[in-house]
């Protein structure tokens, strides 16, 4: 029935669909739905506004992202580079220093090393092991002995005294090689006088060695005085000194040059003498 009534309301409208908009709009206008469609306006709006803010925030974010590569970025990258070449400056400082120490320390053991192949050059070398002969600084070496000369000057008594401290003597001349090496060391040092370990304070003439052999009087270097005759020549300065001359120095002066017997109180320089000590190095690693 209901559906009936439905179906002729719809086969004679009471108004046409004209008059329903133009009652709709009468109503808009009058004020009733104005409202609603501000409301509605006004929500887009704030939608729109919503929009923008959110895409002005994401073009800030990203604007900011692009600085912080391109400025704050580099930036670091540069104080990181600053850093990291003034640790490499430091470094490179370290290493020329390190270098000059090295370089330094490699001209000493240079100037050892060439010392100690003199020193061991005349002994025993394979190519397993090498036997040096060494001496204590200061000392020079030859034919596996070692010879000190003083600087100073003291009388024959202190003289072989000092060389015994030195756990040496005074020089005991053996050889003609050995007379010749102390002689040109002697021209080196300035054409001086030397005590040498002969005397013969025990028993006039009859010269003995600091070590009590007698001089071999085949191996005896001795020079002339001023007038010519060969020493010893035990003067006693015209009776000044009745014992004479005891000790034997070497002479280093032209025409006089050799061994002369002088009194035992004057001040000399000395030579002393010991052995070299044998130190054999093994070559292999
Ligand atoms: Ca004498
Ligand atoms: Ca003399």
């Amino acid at each position: 029935m209901e559906s009936e009534n439905n179906y002729r309301s719809l086969e004679n409208p009471t108004e046409d669909i004209y008059t329903a908009a133009v009652r709709l709009r009468v109503q808009m206008l009058n004020g009733e739905p104005r409202g609603s469609v501000l409301h509605t306006k006004l929500k887009t709006l704030l939608v729109k506004l919503l929009l923008f803010i959110c895409g002005a925030l994401v073009a800030a974010i990203v604007l900011l992202v692009i600085y912080y590569f391109i400025t704050i970025k580099n930036e670091d990258i540069a104080v990181t580079r600053q850093q990291n070449d003034s640790f490499m400056e430091q470094e490179l400082r370290i290493l020329q220093s390190e270098i000059a120490t090295l370089s330094q320390r490699n001209t000493e053991l240079s100037t050892k090393l060439s010392a100690l192949e003199k020193q061991c050059s005349a002994l025993e070398k394979s190519s397993q092991s090498q036997t040096c002969s060494m001496c204590p600084q200061g000392w020079l070496l030859l034919n596996s002995k070692c010879y000190f000369f003083s600087s100073n000057k003291l009388d024959w008594d202190s003289s072989r005294d000092n060389c015994t401290s030195m756990r040496g003597h005074l020089v005991i001349i053996e050889s003609e090689e050995e007379q010749n090496f102390l002689q040109n060391e002697l021209n080196r040092n300035g054409l001086e006088s030397y005590w040498i370990g002969l005397t013969d304070s025990a028993v006039e003439g009859h010269f003995v060695w600091v070590d009590g052999r007698p001089l071999d009087s085949r191996l005896s270097f001795w020079g002339k005085s001023r007038d010519g005759k060969l020493q010893p020549d035990n003067w006693n300065q015209n009776g000044q000194h009745p014992n004479g001359e005891d000790c034997v120095q070497l002479h280093m002066k032209q025409n006089y040059t050799g061994w002369h017997d002088v009194f035992c109180s004057r001040l000399r320089k000395r030579i002393c003498e010991m052995a070299a000590k044998a130190i054999t190095f093994n070559m292999r690693p």
